[in-house]
Order: structure tokens, then sequence, then C-alpha cells
């Protein structure tokens, strides 16, 4: 295996594929400071031994008296350092590794975190190698089974245009963040067209905050190293106590940022400012176990929901186990649990399916309600089945809960075109009690794709497999088949005589009257290609890929950064908007969909719902 080389175009070390590993991993030749802390002590001792003209006789050797005493000053700091620095951490592991707190955190959890909080580097180089390990997997630990497709080597050409591919996305991105730091930086969002910003997602600086980790990911050290200052000098969450704050929206970018970002660099302020977060959001369980839509810093302005959106309290599971999991404080992960455990109860008319809003209270009935994986319910699915990878395969309600799901979803909500087409299929929307189907598919319904694939591997459904390739293919010709080349928020199609299937548009796919024509940056299908992509290995979803960004530079990219479009059909439909999620998510799937496959590996990590790597461990 050659040694990784630093190539300064794509900003990231080039290594080569380990055959039999079927992933890259850097080679140990490459640290030349290993190599010199090797060499260096034995060629020192071997010269205090070396004959002198002032001996002291030793058998066959002489010792130098200046030498000797140095010799032991070596030997008095190195075991001063073994009671100092080791020691404790190996006894502590002999006494209490086995102690389980009531939630399943041990002891032995903490030590491991501790090993997160030792500060990871000491300078430059050493920073941007340890992030260069983390990126790729360094400290993961998992007993579930690989699922990646084990890559064979590359032909020169396929890395060649794959690399080509990867350093484009990796302009538009330095575009974006660049157009974020002179328009808009510390504020939400940049407005692309028009230049300003926004402070609609809490006024913490969301895109910074939601691209910390994308920026590691793609090797900008530098502008990662600004962030973080930014962070340390100028982030503060209580300059008002009383405003009402989106508690799933500053769940998945906020915090999951901050974790996301925390393990791939080990910078304790992220950690911090993770655990300083959560403290707040717990004010959203108001004497209930479902957290509120809203929360204030300050307890005594929140409120007490009546309801709650099924995603609102689905989301936060992966966020708050990992924060347990990090600090050794186990409320988080039982908040988490507890919500699963009591949807874990709900008896819905079609199993495994819930509705958008539900109540707080076990062994709940629900019916009459319109069933879908899109808005208001999507990620409750998704964190189902990531939530029992998180949790290495231990919390098997949960798993149960989403092939549940996914069996009903075969059922009852798969929809077939008219023309007999076996290469694609959409997700309806279906009503519990009827239990008819509509030809009605949210853009956000698109991840779905991916937890079938995820799913199909873990649990040896090869069927879901299928499904899961037939719907990224539906949403594909979403983008496919529009002016702009890119798909509407909400498919919709014209409804067939026949029982579950629908009549394509000959012209536009889905019908440009029924559909909600608005493109906001999002970044689901792309999410599932890049999923399909590292467990099938098949190239036809890098190609798409790539379709899909070069339809984002043709219709989105302005002078400053990337904005949505309001009608996919008309490419100057520009709504001056970038949400964050175009650089947390959307570049960031792109970039991982052209990378080598053992960066961000789903095999060692469980990424949130907005695109956050969560180390398993
Ligand atoms: C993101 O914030 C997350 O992916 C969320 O789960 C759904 N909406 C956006 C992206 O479309």
């Amino acid at each position: 295996m050659e040694p990784p080389t630093f190539n300064r175009r794509l900003g990231q070390f080039r290594t080569v594929i380990d055959i039999e590993k079927g992933y890259s991993e850097p080679d140990q030749q490459y640290s030349p400071s290993a190599r010199t802390t090797v060499g260096a002590p034995l060629g020192g001792l071997k010269k205090l031994f070396d004959h002198t003209t002032d001996p002291i006789v030793s058998g066959r050797y002489t010792i130098n008296l200046r030498r000797l005493f140095v010799l032991l000053l070596i030997l008095i700091g190195m075991i001063t350092l073994w009671f100092v620095a080791i020691l404790p951490e190996h006894s502590a592991e002999g006494t209490d590794s086995l102690i389980q707190n009531a939630d399943g955190i041990t002891n032995q959890d903490r030590l491991n975190n501790n090993e997160d909080h030792v500060s990871p580097h000491t300078g430059a180089q050493d920073s941007a190698t340890y992030r260069y390990e983390r990126v790729r997997g360094k400290g993961a630990r998992t007993s579930l089974k690989k699922i990646q497709f084990k890559f064979p080597p590359e032909s020169d050409q396929d890395r060649l245009q794959r690399e080509s591919r990867l350093q484009a996305v990796r302009d538009g991105f330095e575009h974006a963040w660049t157009g974020y730091k002179d328009h808009a930086w510390g504020h939400d969002e940049v407005s692309p067209v028009s230049g300003g910003y926004k402070d609609n997602f809490n006024g913490w600086g969301a895109t910074m905050i939601d691209s910390l980790d994308t920026l590691v990911i793609m090797g900008f050290n530098k502008e990662f190293d600004e962030a973080l200052e930014w962070v340390k000098t100028k982030f503060t969450m209580t300059n008002n106590p009383t405003i009402q704050l989106p508690f799933f929206e500053t769940i998945i970018r906020y915090m999951g940022g901050f974790l996301g970002a925390y393990d791939l660099t080990g910078e304790k302020v992220l950690l911090d400012k993770a655990e300083e977060l959560g403290k707040y959001t717990l004010n959203a369980f108001q004497g209930s176990d479902f957290p509120n839509s809203h929360f204030t810093i300050d307890p005594s302005f929140s409120g007490r929901d009546e309801s709650f959106v099924l995603a609102e309290i689905g989301t936060l599971q992966l966020e708050f186990s990992r924060l347990s999991k990090l600090t050794g404080n186990p409320i988080y992960d039982q908040k988490a649990r507890k919500i699963f455990d009591i949807l874990g109860t709900a008896m819905p008319e079609i199993p495994g399916f819930l509705p958008p809003n539900v109540q707080d209270g076990e062994g709940l009935k629900y019916s009459n309600f319109q069933a879908s994986v899109g808005g208001m319910v999507d990620s409750y699915y998704e964190y189902l089945l990531k939530e029992w990878i998180l949790l290495d395969g231990k919390a098997t309600k949960y798993k149960e809960m989403f092939e549940e799901a996914v069996s009903s979803i075969k059922k009852y909500m798969v929809m077939t075109p008219e023309d007999g087409s076996k290469d694609y299929v959409i997700l309806g929307q279906v009503n519990s009690t009827s239990k008819t189907v509509e030809p009605d598919m949210g853009h956000l319904a698109c991840f779905m794709s991916g937890s079938l694939a995820m799913g199909s591997k873990y649990f040896g459904r090869s069927e879901d497999l299928l499904l899961a390739r037939q719907v990224a293919q539906g949403c594909y010709l979403g983008y496919h088949h529009s002016a702009s080349g890119l798909a509407p928020e909400a498919a919709r199609f014209t409804e067939s005589s026949q029982p579950g299937k629908f009549v394509t548009d000959p012209q536009h796919f889905f019908s440009q009257y029924r559909s909600r024509m608005e493109y906001i940056l999002r970044p689901e299908t792309l999410e599932s290609l890049w999923i399909l992509y590292r467990l099938t290995g098949e190239k036809k979803y890098q190609d798409q890929a790539w379709e899909i960004f070069q339809s984002l530079e043709r219709s989105c990219r302005t002078s400053i950064a990337y904005t949505g479009l309001t009608n996919v059909n008309n490419v100057h439909s520009k709504d001056n908007k970038m949400e964050s999620f175009f650089l947390a998510e959307t570049l960031k799937y792109l970039y991982l969909i052209f990378s080598t496959p053992d960066v961000i590996s789903l095999d060692d990590f469980v990424l949130n719902t907005e695109a956050h790597p969560l180390l398993r461990t």
C-alpha cells in the first residue's frame, strides 16, 4: 500500500485502496514524527554506552558519568508519566468497568469518553492528521456487521473522473462558504441573490454551526479553525432567554452540528456547547415525556403542548444518546428512549404507521389519519433504524418498529407507474382507515430509499434493497425531467383508474399543475444516492448525483452562493434563500459520493438527519 500524499488541490490526503479491507487507510510510513521518535531514543541510548576517554568500567562497556545522569533523569521522567497519566485510567478500568447504570452506560463507556476528551493535538500539522484519521473512522467501535460494499481497486480513468467531480463539489462549497463569510458571518443564513442575511433559526449562526463538520470532511482546516474561534469567542445561546426556540431545528442543526464536529476534531469546546445546549433543551419537557415544539432558555417561559409532531419528538434520539455517551450524563439518553418506548406501545390502524400528530400516553389508538414517510413524520422512521445502529443493535424494539413500518410501506404505500415500468416507484399518502393511496410524494420522503437500503443490509431483507433502488429512481426522475434539473417540493401525479398505480405526465413526469413546484436546495435524494452507492458500489448513482450537481451549478448558483427556486420549471424564479442544510447536507452528500469510501464510512458513523456524522463507539 502506498503512503498517502497530501493533495493540495483537493485539500485532502490521497490514499490507495487496501484491497483486502476494501477501504483505504493511511500508511504508518506517513508519519515522519513517528519514525524519528522510534529511532532517536535508541540511538541516544546507544551513544551512552559508547567507549569514552573518561571510563568507569562496566563489563565490556564504559559509561560516561554525565550521560548516565541524563539517562537517570529520562527514566525518572518516564516513571512519573506512567503514574500521572496512564496508571489511573487503567486502575479505574480494573475496578469498576462492569458497573452499569440503569441506562446501560458503563464506567468503561465513561473511560472511553475520557479518551475522547484528551486534547487530540498540539499543533497545526497534528490537528490536520487527527482530523484526517477521525474522518476515516479512527476510534469507531461496533459489533454490528459491516454493510459498505467492498470496493475493488479503482481504474486510473475512474479515479481521474471521480477526483475532478470531487474537486468541483469542493469548489462549490467554497463558493457558498465564502458568500456566507462575506455577507452573513455569524448570522443564520446568507441571502444568496441580494446579499445580506437572515436570522431565522435562533440567530445563533445556523450556517456556521451546521457547516463545521463539512469543513473538516472537505479538508478546509483554516476555515474550520476560523469558525471554531468564532464559536469560542462569539457564540452564545443566552442573549434572549425568553424567546421561543424551535426544538427540532435546534437539535438537528445546532446540537447535531456541535456533536458531529466534535466527533471529527475532539475540540472540547464543541462538546461543551452541545452539553450547555442539552441542558437548555430539557426545558422543552414540561410535565410530559414528549418535548414541546418550542422551548425557552429561561424555563419559566416554557408552555405545555397538548399534541406533538411525530418528527419533532422522534428526532432527538441520536443526538441525545450520543450526548449522554460523551458526557457520561444519562439523562438525555433516558429521555430519548422513553419517547420511543411510549410510541412503541401505540396501536395505530396500520401497524407501524403513526399520524403526524400524537399524544403523550401509553397504548393510545390512532385512526383515520394520512400516513406517509414525508413531512412531519419522516425522520421518526429514519431514527428508529439509526438509533438501533447507534446503540449497537441492542435496542431490539426499535428494529422491530422499523421493520413493521417497512412491511406496511410495502403493503400500502408503494405505487407503481401505469405504463408498467419496474424501474421506479413512488411512496404515496395512505388513508389509514380506507387504506386508499394517493400519488403524492414529498421530496422529504426520498430519504426513505437510504433507510430501506441500510435496513436491507442489516436485517437480510434483500427485497427491500430493490425497493430502495426503485424509490431512489423515482426521486431522481423528478430531477431529470424538470426544466431546471431539480425536483419539486412535492411531486404529484395523475391518479390511475387501477388501484395502486399512477400516471406520469408525458412531458414533465410529475404534474406541474398539482405539484408543489419549489426546490429549496433539499438533500434527501442525494442522501439516498450516496447510501446506495456506498452499499452497492454502482457507478450509476455517482452519475445521477453528478447530473444533479450540474443542475445546481446551472440553475441555483449565484454570484454570492446558491439559491432555491420557487418553480423548478423556471430557472429565473430564484427565491433568494440558502438554507443551512445546503452546506450541512446537500453538498456534503455530493462530496461523499465522490470521496473514497473510507471517508465517513457507514460502518463507522451514523449520520443524524442533518447529515452530522456521529462516531459509533
Ligand atoms: C433538514 O433540516 C433535515 O434533513 C430534516 O430532517 C428535514 N429537512 C431538512 C432538509 O430537507
